[in-house]
């Protein structure tokens, strides 16, 4: 009898101790724990239940259903400890992981086209809807295409290495350099194409400059090209006049000052009325009131011929820009190196 009675006091205070533990417990790792250490196979109440083969057999049914409800009461504390852990690790995780949705989105930053190629792109338009056709060429070029069937002289400067990259002048053959200009693409376009033209030649061209504001050795230029019959200095004016009017947006006046090119003739510089202070003068024109803005000019009969082109029957002219400072001009950008440092602060402005 004492043995049930220290059987049932063992039972009793297992359970008291057990539930404090489970009370107690504030992880999920701590009630697992205590569940094996109590409750498992090698738990302390199989060690307890082991002692029932040493009681009376008529005492073992009491002390087996009270470890029963003992197992029962501890297996229900465990759950509802459970549940209260699993609930405050889920409010936790509401707390800690809580998004506000109602904050605005995050943008995604996205890039768009350089200054530059959207100024060449409007160039382009332009003469596009005048009926110029763009035509494309390489930008390493022989001597002949970039000089010669252009009417430069053998000893003219331009030819010099300190003007024009050559890549291969120590080797034997015809001299190869990069393009100085898209004239070459012109002289291209003569050989293959027979007239009437009216042609546009966008793209790069280098020139073996030291780098400054205004200077860079590589830039764009669109060059452009009608050949056709009894073809007047007055057509060249009007589609020039007319190219400035839309690039601008406003009808600016135009003056022709003669210059001279070796592949037209009579060749011109144009300028327009500066747009920034209506020809009062400004920091953009340099006090004069106006800006060159191209150069232009009758396609000479040297190249025409040149090129098996009668200049008997046909006739022409010809017209060259840089893009870099028609954009420079429109946008009021005062050094050419923006366009090339590729610095978002000054690309985003675009
Ligand atoms: C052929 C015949 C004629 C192309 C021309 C210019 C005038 C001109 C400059 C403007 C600024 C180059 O970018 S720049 O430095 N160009 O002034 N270019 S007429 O005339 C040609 C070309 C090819 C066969």
């Amino acid at each position: 009898m004492t043995q049930v009675i220290e059987l049932e006091q063992q039972l009793i205070e297992f359970e008291r101790t057990a539930s404090k533990s489970l009370a107690d417990a504030n992880a999920h790792a701590q009630i697992e724990a205590i569940r094996q250490e109590f409750l498992g196979q090698k738990g302390a109440l199989t060690g307890i239940l082991r002692a029932l083969s040493q009681i009376e057999k008529e005492d073992r049914p009491r002390i087996g259903q009270l470890a029963n409800k003992v197992k029962e009461n501890l297996e229900a504390l465990y759950l509802e400890r459970k549940t209260f852990l699993d609930q405050q690790e889920l409010e936790r995780k509401l707390q800690t992981e809580k998004i506000d949705v109602t904050l605005p989105g995050r943008a995604k930053k996205l890039g768009h086209i350089h200054p530059l190629t959207q100024t060449l792109n409007e160039i382009e338009q332009i003469f596009l809807s005048m009926g110029f056709t763009p035509m494309l060429g390489p930008e390493v070029e022989t001597e002949y295409y970039n000089f010669d069937a252009l009417n430069f002289p053998p000893d003219h400067p331009s030819r010099d290495e300190q003007d024009t990259f050559y890549t291969n002048i120590d080797r034997a053959g015809p001299a190869v350099v990069l393009r100085c200009h898209t004239s070459s693409v012109q002289v291209r376009t003569m050989e293959t194409c027979a007239p009437p033209i009216r042609a546009i030649f966008p793209g790069r061209v280098y020139r073996n400059e030291e780098i400054n504001a205004r200077k860079f050795p590589m830039f764009h230029q669109v060059e452009g090209l009608l050949v056709d019959r009894d073809v007047t200095f007055g057509q060249l004016k009007g589609t020039l006049n007319h190219f400035i009017r839309l690039y601008f947006g406003k009808p600016l006046k135009t003056r022709f000052r003669p210059d001279f090119f070796p592949f037209t003739e009579p060749s011109a510089e144009l300028d327009s009325e500066c747009p920034f202070c209506n020809g009062s003068g400004c920091r953009t024109c340099g006090n004069k009131g106006w800006l060159e803005l191209l150069g232009c000019g009758t396609v000479d009969p040297n190249v025409l011929k040149g090129l098996n082109i009668d200049p008997e029957i046909w006739n022409g002219f010809a017209f060259g820009m840089g893009v870099e400072r028609l954009a420079m001009l429109k946008y009021g950008v005062t050094d050419i190196r923006h366009f090339y440092n590729n610095d978002v602060r000054f690309l985003e402005q675009f």
